[in-house]
């Protein structure tokens, strides 16, 4: 069916429809952070930290101050001075956590490469940076470290004098007794060191932001690169301005790609805005790309003893990891709950594991703050379990697959209590992986392998089977574990006078398609054109409230939200036609955007005409009020839990240890799919991510704690020719916790890949005796592996 037939459709819900969002972002009429100018404007640039951890003894702005078209140079004791609240808050406590203060501007002390110093507005870009120079810094180096376990376990100073052993936090999950008595019983103990690197977002935008304060209203209106508007303006409000939330407006425009990085509330944005109080006039920052590898949270950095106890008969009894995870200098808004409750949380994976525990020790290190990116928590968790299987089923001398297999939660199954505490909603899992082998001709390859090897060459076969939480939810239990944020999201949907509806939701683009699939979930309940449909997200004076994008929420949560406030709407302008066509509610049907009486088809009224009809007012039923919304606070029962099998194939060259992927098929079931196409888009944007992770991409630091990978030069990111044609399938098995049985997909195909590709590889190393290669693989560490260089 062509993209024109399927528009004019009212059946709208599960069509691959091209995306609504894509001429403007084509045609360069979209508007980002950056193009916002208003008058009088001035241009805000930061001195940022050269080093690692260092004492500031004194800071000399004169020379800057004196620069032709500076304005004004702040240091952090400005800001100090000027009485604002100052504080960048954590947003997820935990028991016993260390809460250093976080503030917009350091003060005494830099504790990593980029920390803010100072910040110079002037009036243009060009001149806020050169003075950047001019500023004469006087440190005292201290000494530092970059490494989480080295934080912990070695004598260094401490990053933050609050934390003498740099241990923000110990976090356990499982009762270690009983797992250990499960190891003790089991036939079997296997284990495995994995170091997962630290990644770097590179989302395309970088942050900006345009800040406007009215000195008369007192105020501000703030352009950000935001993931989430509303949440932005409650931090900016009580933490760091002390500016009343009401008199605070934030809008993110367009926003180029976030994977994670534009959830936090980052000093930058706030030093805008601040910068522009002082001054009374606008004022734009925009990070350079240098800024911002220093300076977006980056993701990962886990090092992590894991045990898997595994009977003769290849079933699992018991798991057990030690994770530290490194937190950066400071403590992000959600740095907390990543490598915690949703790391921990989904060490089960796709298994039916009756002993899980988990200990998380969070490391202060003197490095660029560490928080969600792209399947935070999930993806490092999947990562573990799945290297387990892989080392387990080595020591079984079983197949990898048949092994996965034998532990699968059965379908029959679900709803499913892990021993990791979270219930699994609904799930398939033999069939997604069945479906992904028998894609990929499993059995035949295994063939051809062994063929393969006796002419020695070295084919790998990657198995990934995975499940995440996404959409975390209901907001009592988000509570209960510490978060500052809610589980909710908010919609109001509005039919207009003349027929067409508005659609405000508190979710925040950065690439998903929500302006496409969000009409498509109105559209159908609605029964109405999917290009009467217009969706608004982003701007906090419109939408009321809104918990925002990130952790694959938009499409259950927010989508339940829009297609529950669709369902009242409807069910009031079904009221207002049996009110007109007289007859009882009882007997009007719905079909297609018509409603008519039961029986006498010809006595009917479309739904546009009745919103018409609800803002004239003029024939309403008795003590109804006009009007044709509904606002809509939804907050599910509880994570919708994607799952699948990915597979994939690669071929290792003996001589220089390139890796050539061969083939990738990933199976997805991400419950009813909105818009198959842009299921399949999100699917391979993670899948590359995934691969970059397991084959390219990772921070590195030098011995003086300065990155090393602060350009796309030096920071490897998967090209395009780098990949093979993406396989992709999908199963479909509903969640019965949103109304419209969706689950989430933005970060499905990120957690598979990694420990995919990495499962391939190793494969492919088997007869060199290798068991696990840390990522990211690359041809050098492949080439060691098998004797290179020995
Ligand atoms: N969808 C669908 N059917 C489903 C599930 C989702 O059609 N069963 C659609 C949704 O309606 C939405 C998209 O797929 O248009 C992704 O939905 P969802 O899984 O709910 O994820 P979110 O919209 O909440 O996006 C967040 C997620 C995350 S956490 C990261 S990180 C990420 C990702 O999305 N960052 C991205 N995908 C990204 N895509 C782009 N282009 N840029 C990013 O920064």
């Amino acid at each position: 069916m062509s993209d024109a037939e399927d528009r004019s459709d009212k059946r709208v819900f599960g069509k691959a429809i091209k995306r609504n969002e894509d001429i403007p972002l084509l045609t360069g009429s979209a508007t980002y952070t950056d193009d916002v100018m208003l008058r009088e404007m001035v241009h805000l640039a930061i001195r940022r930290s050269d080093h690692a951890h260092a004492t500031i003894v004194d800071i000399d702005t004169s020379e800057a101050e004196a620069m032709d078209g500076v304005i004004a140079v702040y240091t952090g004791e400005d800001v100090v001075e000027s009485g604002v609240p100052n504080t960048i808050p954590t947003a997820w406590m935990l028991p016993g956590l260390v809460t250093p203060q976080y503030r917009m501007l350091a003060v005494d002390k830099v504790r990593h490469e980029g920390d803010g110093i100072a910040a110079v507005v002037a009036e243009t870009p060009e001149k806020a940076r050169d003075a950047l120079d001019a500023i004469e810094v006087t440190y005292e180096k201290l000494e530092h470290v970059t490494d989480p376990v080295d934080a912990v376990e070695s004598d260094v100073p401490p990053v933050h004098d609050e934390a003498a052993d740099n241990v923000a936090f110990d976090f356990e999950l499982g009762e270690k007794d009983v797992v250990d008595e499960a190891f003790e019983a089991a036939d079997h103990v296997v284990s495995v060191d994995l170091r997962q690197p630290r990644i770097i977002p590179n989302a395309m935008e970088p942050r900006a932001a345009v800040a406007d304060w009215d000195r008369g209203t007192e105020e501000l209106r703030i352009w950000m690169t935001s993931q989430n508007p509303h949440l932005h303006r409650m931090l900016l409000s009580a933490g760091t301005l002390g500016v009343p939330e009401n008199k605070i407006q934030v809008i993110a425009p367009e926003v180029g790609g976030g994977f994670g990085s534009k959830i936090y509330h980052y000093p930058d944005e706030a030093v805008t805005a601040w910068c522009s109080m002082q001054l009374g006039r606008p004022v734009k920052w925009k990070a350079s790309r240098m800024e911002a590898y220093v300076t977006d949270c980056h993701g990962r950095d886990h090092t992590t003893t894991a045990e898997i106890a595994v009977n003769d008969d290849g079933t699992v009894q018991g798991v057990r990891v030690e994770t530290y995870a490194g937190l950066g200098a400071q403590l992000s808004q959600f740095a907390t709950a990543t490598p915690s409750y949703l790391y921990s949380t989904i060490l089960s994976g796709e298994y039916a594991i009756p002993a899980i525990y988990c200990r998380v020790i969070g490391a202060f290190t003197n490095t660029t703050p560490v928080d969600a990116y792209r399947g935070a928590g999930r993806a490092e968790g999947i990562y573990v379990i799945e290297r387990l299987m892989d080392v387990a089923a080595r020591e079984l001398d079983m197949d990898p697959a048949e092994f996965r297999r034998r532990n699968l939660i059965p379908a029959d199954q679900f709803p499913y209590q892990t021993a990791a505490a979270v219930i699994y909603d609904s799930g398939e899992y033999e069939r997604a992986m069945d479906t992904a082998l028998e894609h990929i001709g499993y059995d035949d390859l295994r063939e051809r392998q062994k063929a393969l090897r006796e002419e020695g060459r070295y084919l790998g076969i990657g198995v990934g089977n995975f499940v995440e939480s996404a959409g975390l939810s209901p907001s009592g239990l988000a509570g209960d574990l510490g978060a500052q944020a809610g589980g909710w999201e908010s919609s109001i949907v509005r039919f207009d006078s003349t027929g067409t509806v508005t659609v405000l939701v508190g979710t925040a683009d950065q690439g998903q398609g929500h302006r496409t699939t969000f009409a498509q979930i109105a559209a159908e309940e609605l029964g109405v054109d999917i290009d009467a449909v217009n969706v608004v997200e982003g701007d906090t004076d419109q939408i009321p409230q809104g918990m925002g994008t990130y952790g694959s929420r938009s499409a259950s949560v927010g989508g339940g939200a829009i297609a529950r406030g669709a369902r009242d709407v409807r069910e009031k302008a079904r009221e207002i036609a049996a009110h007109q066509l007289e007859a009882s509610v009882e007997d009007i049907g719905f079909d297609d955007g018509e409603f008519h009486v039961v029986g006498a088809p010809d006595r009917s009224m479309h739904i546009q005409a009745v919103a018409a009809q609800a803002y004239l007012g003029h024939n309403l039923p008795e003590e109804m009020d006009p009007g044709l919304e509904s606002t809509n606070f939804y907050d599910p029962e509880n994570f919708t839990f994607p799952f699948g099998t990915h597979v994939a194939v690669v071929e290792i060259d003996p001589e220089t240890g390139a890796i050539d992927l061969e083939r990738y098929v990933a199976v997805d079931d991400c419950g009813e799919i909105i818009n198959p196409l842009i299921v399949e888009g999100q699917v391979h944007g993670g899948i590359a991510q995934g691969i970059g992770a397991a084959l390219y991409e990772g921070a590195v630091y030098d011995d003086d704690g300065h990155l090393t990978t602060r350009r796309m030069d030096e920071y490897a990111v998967p090209h395009a020719t780098y990949l093979p044609d993406f396989e992709t399938e999908n199963t479909v098995t509903p969640s019965p916790h949103n109304p419209i049985g969706v689950k989430g997909v933005g970060e499905s195909a990120t957690i598979a890949a990694a420990p995919t590709i990495v499962s391939a590889v190793v494969d492919a190393l088997e007869p060199f005796g290798v068991t696990h290669l840390d990522m990211p693989i690359t041809p050098e560490r492949v080439w060691r592996a098998m004797g290179g260089g020995d």
